[in-house]
């Protein structure tokens, strides 16, 4: 599996440096996102573009640059959905919160530099292959834009913004989903950038349609066991294990899938969850041992 600390020099590189720019939203940039996090999205990209290629030279100049723009898309939708309009949370990754260390109007622009961001890695590294392997450029562009393309619809209004949408506006005051509400919630609003993570890195590797229709599937059954994980650790698991706010789903009287169908029904899905994922990553070639033990790491609650 990519070894974590490559993945930290790469999105430490790519970050603007604490003293560019204007006032302190460099260092808020990268304070929110270097300050820790799992990095599944980038790992899972990266191990997905494995799965099809070992060309490392297109590793380097495609699947990088995406799985870095994926994780300040994932660590905006993160400093934004611990506002106070949002979830009003003062800790994660055992910190204090973006608007909570940098307050509330950095906050906000800290997450929409970051979304911004994205895009300019992205471009940048469209331009580089361009510029330093034109022949690479001919061959894999389309794969590039295609794979873009990918990674932004599932981030927007049609994917996890709008998730965001339903969360906040049909999931409060206790209202009550019923599952497959609660299902489509979490598949736009946690799948979606799973979804790109599996996709997208299989798509520059240069893989066909049946595969990544296979794990576009794989990633949206991931969300929903992820989101549900979530839901358990809120009521389960404590600030030392979690390093944010645990409680918060109650605190923003949040109907979860624990609220609704109680903590024995939540372990039980997961597990049916886990089941079909694996089912569905043997039908793939290469070697899948990354994907079997990260799955294998998560979802043993
Ligand atoms: C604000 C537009 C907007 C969207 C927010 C992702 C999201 C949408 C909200 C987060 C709510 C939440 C806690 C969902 C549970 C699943 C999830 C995305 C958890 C955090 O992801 P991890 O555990 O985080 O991968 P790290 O810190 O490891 O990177």
């Amino acid at each position: 599996m990519i070894d974590l600390k490559k993945i930290e020099e790469l999105l430490e590189e790519c970050l603007p440096k604490e003293d560019e720019g204007y006032g302190l939203l460099s260092s808020a940039m990268r304070y929110s996102i270097l300050g820790g996090g799992k990095r599944l999205r980038a790992i899972m990209l990266i191990e997905s573009f494995r799965l099809f290629s070992d060309d490392k030279e297109l590793e380097e100049y495609t699947a990088y640059p995406f799985a870095c723009a994926l994780e300040c898309i994932h660590g905006y939708s993160l400093v934004h959905d611990d506002l106070p309009a949002m979830d009003n949370d003062e800790y994660r990754r055992g910190a204090l919160t973006t608007h909570k260390r940098y307050g509330h109007a950095m906050g906000i622009l800290t997450g929409d530099a970051l979304l911004n961001y994205s895009a300019e890695i992205i471009t940048s590294a469209g331009e580089n292959l361009e510029k330093n392997k034109p022949d690479y450029y001919m061959d894999n562009m389309r794969n590039f834009m295609r794979a873009a393309s990918i990674l932004y619809k599932n981030a927007g209004a049609f994917g996890m913004i709008g998730g965001q949408v339903l969360d906040v506006e049909g999931f409060k005051d206790n209202a009550r989903p019923d599952e497959n509400m609660l299902a489509t919630m979490c598949e736009l609003k946690t799948s979606r950038l799973f979804q790109s993570a599996l996709c997208c890195g299989a798509i520059l590797a240069g893989a066909d349609e049946t595969a990544v229709s296979l794990l576009d599937d794989i990633g949206r059954l991931m969300g929903l066991a992820f989101q549900i994980r979530d839901d358990i650790l809120d009521v389960t698991a404590s600030f030392a294990e979690t390093g944010k706010d645990t409680g918060s789903d109650e605190k923003n009287n949040k109907s979860t899938f624990v609220s609704i169908f109680g903590l024995d029904a939540a372990r039980e899905k997961i597990k049916e969850l886990y089941d079909e994922m694996m089912m569905k990553l043997l039908k793939l070639p290469g070697d899948k041992s990354a994907f079997e033990t990260l799955f294998g790491r998560l979802f043993s609650i």
